[in-house]
């Protein structure tokens, strides 16, 4: 057979047997985090399937992913060179581009410094905590206008199209200084279709594993190049309006503080010397594509929930009721006091699982996990969804219940149940978004629930089943309605 050469005493991790030639494609095709979730049940945390004739190792069970990404993290950042990665920013993508050295380390420092400074660093120049707040606010203000207007002309609507917005405005903000219009055609003709990208940078899709299938015509594939394409064009477009209006002494946003960073620095140690300029300001895509398509992920999927479980929406509502009442809007600080909203978003987290698989990582080197062999380049699915459904670390996984994650009182959340969510990564390649997207979903979350109660119309249900892809997304709503809230005499 074709097997390597194993050092004594290790084995190959198990897995399922496949059929020749095509592997274990057939039943990873469809649901992948569900199929792999199946398969780990009988073959354990450590486990290798075959997507064509390509070996695949699937990690599961908290633990094992612990081990690997962050006491071997050497030996699991890397990331595979996957035939449909090399479209994503002509190649030169931060997360996506099989790049894991010395280059990778230090644009994805300096895409964690611009990041920070224009959005949680503390702002010199507002009333607001930082900028990430006053941008949040603005947008979520505009979508309780935006919805109330919309239950006055048209009775109900699809939140999503206009969520996509207001988050793709808040990484905007950071990014270029810019706000859209809810209307402007050319920035609804890239968020509105982040499925289009998200069908095939999904973790499974056979054409990164079976070559032939590179050669036979693909729609989803077609759709995903035009989809890149223009993504790079309409950030291309404004990076330059940026280059053309640069000032060193007036840094405006995050392509400004990259801008800066690719001028040739006399200082010798001047890591950004040593990237192509290119790659520094290109790392604006990454920012921007996770940046509004995971946020609004999370939030439609919050929504979804808030109209499913009404008591649970109530609850929330009487916790902002208390805690923050009618007189002000809530602020980032109101973070701490709000257990029950902040379980409810972990509940949202671990429960959609919105990001099943984290991207796909691959070894640097050869090593053991244990007590499995593991050669090098091999590439490496890590299964959020199943940590976050197991049954070793959760009761009633499939339940959807906030209150697993609040201490007995009620009055806490329980920080050791929240560290259990996996969602972000872990370890070297962990997301560098993470405080960011978690502190705006909250800010977006309470504003939008302290004004508003969401509901669908009468008799119409929404559709809970997740459609898989690099984030799992719904079927669309438009039966979804709004009712303005009042403040109300405490009854105590
Ligand atoms: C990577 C989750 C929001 C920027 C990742 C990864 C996950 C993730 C799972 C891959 C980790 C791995 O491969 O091991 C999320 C979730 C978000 C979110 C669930 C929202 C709820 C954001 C935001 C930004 C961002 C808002 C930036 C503004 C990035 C970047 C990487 C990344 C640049 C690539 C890191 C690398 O490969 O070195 N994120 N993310 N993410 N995320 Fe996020
Ligand atoms: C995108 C959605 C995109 C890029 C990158 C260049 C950095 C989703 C997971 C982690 C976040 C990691 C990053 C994603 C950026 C997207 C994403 C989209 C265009 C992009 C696992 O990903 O609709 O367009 O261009």
């Amino acid at each position: 057979s074709l097997q390597q050469h194993i050092p004594q005493g290790l084995k190959s991790p198990p897995g399922p047997r496949g059929y020749p030639i095509l592997g274990n494609v057939l039943e990873l095709r469809k649901d992948t985090h569900l199929a792999l979730t199946n398969l780990s049940q009988k073959y354990g945390d450590v486990m290798e399937v075959r997507i064509g004739t390509r070996p695949v190792l699937v990690l599961s069970g908290l633990d094992t992913i612990k081990q690997a990404l962050v006491k071997q993290g050497d030996d699991f950042m890397g990331r595979p060179d996957l035939h449909s990665f090399q479209y994503i920013s002509n190649g030169q993508s931060l997360a996506f581009s099989p790049d894991s050295g010395e280059v990778w380390k230090a644009r994805r420092k300096l895409a964690q410094n611009a990041l920070k400074t224009f959005s949680i660093a503390p702002s010199p120049t507002s009333s607001s905590t930082c900028l990430l707040e006053e941008h949040v606010s603005k947008e979520a203000d505009y979508l309780v206008t935006k919805f109330l207007q919309l239950m006055d002309e048209k009775k109900s609507f699809d939140p999503y199209r206009y969520l996509v917005v207001s988050v793709a405005n808040v990484i905007c903000a950071m990014c270029f200084g810019k706000r859209y219009d809810h209307n402007d055609q050319e920035l609804l003709n890239i968020v509105n279709v982040s499925e289009q990208f998200g069908n095939v940078a999904a973790s499974g899709n056979p054409a990164d594993f079976i070559p032939v299938l590179q050669y036979l015509p693909s729609r989803a594939m077609t759709l995903f190049k035009d989809f890149n394409m223009r993504f790079l064009h309409f950030l291309q477009k404004i990076v330059k309006e940026h280059y053309e209006t640069f000032h060193e002494s007036n840094i405006r946003d995050i392509t400004d503080s990259l801008i800066e960073q690719c001028l040739d620095k006399k200082v010798e140690t001047n890591i950004a010397t040593q990237i192509p300029k290119e790659k520094i300001v290109n790392l604006v895509n990454d920012l921007f594509g996770a940046g509004f398509d995971t946020v609004t992920t999370g939030l439609s999927w919050s929504l979804m929930y808030l109209v499913t479980y009404p008591n649970i929406q109530k609850k929330i509502q009487e916790e902002l009721d208390q805690t923050i009442g009618w007189e002000r809007r809530p602020r980032l600080s109101d973070r701490g006091t709000l257990p029950y909203t902040e379980a409810f978003i972990l509940e949202m987290f671990r429960h959609s699982s919105f990001l099943p698989f984290t991207i796909p990582h691959s070894t640097t080197r050869d090593t053991v996990l244990n007590g499995y062999y593991i050669p090098k380049d091999r590439c490496v699915f890590v299964n959020q969804w199943q940590v976050n459904h197991d049954e070793k670390l959760w009761k009633d996984p499939l339940t959807f219940n906030p209150e697993r994650f609040l201490s007995a009182e009620g009055t806490e959340v329980n920080k050791v149940a929240g560290e259990k969510v996996l969602i972000f990564g872990l370890g070297k390649r962990k997301c560098i978004g993470e405080p960011i997207a978690r502190w705006q979903v909250f800010l977006f979350l309470s504003t939008l629930l302290q004004q508003l109660e969401f509901s669908v119309c009468d008799g119409k249900k929404v559709d809970m089943t997740p459609l898989y892809g690099l984030t799992l997304k719904h079927k669309r709503c438009e039966h979804f309605q709004v009712k303005q809230r009042f403040p109300t005499k405490s009854t105590n």
